[in-house]
């Protein structure tokens, strides 16, 4: 039985990605980091099924501490500051998670066990003010806030330790990816979250940013088996993971507020606050290497993520689902 070992396991991809280690027969290691309350609402369903290990990307020697006492044969590093609008306001935090926690994992494994095998999320938003359309493997780099620039450090820590020490060390450039599970705060959940709460009598507005901004949406779940599909592999490699359809924030809001039967027009509210400093306008992602090499596909479409996630805040509102999980 393999081990596999998750940082951001507390997370929307982490609880995914043990679902499907789970299933496939891993023994899961959660990475946690101390918090004053308990945050494991997204994998309380798998929660007696995984082992918790306490350390925090902040602190190397925690890590290490942790990979010495549950020796795993597969690392995921999927923990950071994740959220962009944030990464604005706290520049250096995202800097010492995003980028140099990166480092703290490499380097952890490389004093531990260098036969490990890591994973290292990396993101579409280092393309940013993208240079080509749609952005592969090979399209440079732009990143356009101060995480797409930390996650840029952190992808290439990675493949510096897999030239210097000879790591397997793989790096998958995802595009957005969302579900029910993810955090409130990103537009996609906040509007899906906004609609069911609207439809049920218990709001009366939407403030939004930026409505033209297009990304690639795709649904976490799919992206998950990708992320395991990579450290299968003989050798460790970067791929782009995608769905190769780009829709905008209002074509989003637009579905969303049609599922409850209603008119978007009527109740979203242009708000400032919610613009960036500076923006990515456009992502559009080719994944044909993942899908040639991986033999990676994605499932689910964008109407169907769309309906998925407003159904799900609908029922978590009306009390039919104690957790999203
Ligand atoms: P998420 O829901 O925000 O989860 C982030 C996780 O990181 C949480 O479990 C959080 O723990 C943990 N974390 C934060 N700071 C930490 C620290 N100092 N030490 C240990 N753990 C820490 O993010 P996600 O959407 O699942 O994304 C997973 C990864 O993929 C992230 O690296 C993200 O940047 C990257 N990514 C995401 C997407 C996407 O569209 N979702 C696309 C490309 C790349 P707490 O629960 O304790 O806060
Ligand atoms: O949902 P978002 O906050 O996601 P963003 O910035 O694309 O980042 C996500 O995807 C990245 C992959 O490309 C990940 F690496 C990252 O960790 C994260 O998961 O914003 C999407 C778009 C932006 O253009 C934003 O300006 O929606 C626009 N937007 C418009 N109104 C809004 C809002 N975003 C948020 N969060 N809130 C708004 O009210």
């Amino acid at each position: 039985m393999p081990t596999a070992f998750i940082t951001g396991v507390t997370g929307q991809d982490g609880s995914y990605l043990a679902e499907l280690l789970l299933d496939k027969g891993y023994r899961v290691i959660g990475m946690v980091r101390r918090s004053s309350t308990v945050n494991f609402e997204r994998i309380a369903h798998v929660q007696d099924r995984i082992e918790f290990v306490n350390a925090d990307l902040l602190d190397e020697v925690s890590i290490i501490e942790a990979l010495r006492e549950t020796e795993p044969d597969e690392v995921y590093n999927l923990a950071a500051q994740s959220f962009v609008q944030t990464s604005f306001g706290q520049p250096v935090l995202t800097g010492e998670t995003t980028a140099l926690g990166v480092t703290r994992m490499l380097d952890a494994i490389r004093i531990v066990d260098p036969s490990i095998r890591f994973y290292q999320a990396s993101s579409s938003e280092m393309f940013g003010k993208v240079a080509e359309v749609p952005q592969r493997e090979s399209t440079p780099f732009h990143p356009r806030s101060p995480y797409g620039v930390a996650k840029v450090y952190g992808h290439w820590i990675t493949v510096n330790y897999r030239e210097s020490y000879g790591l397997h060390a793989s790096s998958g450039i995802l595009f957005n990816h969302e579900s029910p599970r993810r955090g409130l705060e990103f537009v996609t959940r906040k509007i899906s979250h906004a609609a069911a709460k609207i439809a049920l009598g218990r709001a009366d507005e939407l403030r939004l940013g930026n409505l033209d901004a297009q990304r690639d949406w795709g649904f976490a779940g799919d992206y998950v088996d990708a992320m395991w599909r990579m450290l299968q592999q003989d050798s460790p490699d970067d791929y782009v993971v995608c769905t190769g359809e780009s829709h905008s924030v209002r074509e989003f809001v637009d579905l969303a507020f049609k599922r409850v039967n209603l008119d978007y027009d009527d109740y979203v509210v242009v708000d400032e606050r919610f613009f960036r400093p500076a923006e990515v306008d456009l992502l559009i992602g080719d994944s044909t290497k993942a899908e040639d090499v991986l033999g990676w596909q994605r499932r689910t479409g964008f109407d169907a993520l769309v309906a998925d996630m407003v159904d799900a805040d609908i029922a978590l509102l009306e009390g039919k689902l104690r957790a999203i999980s």
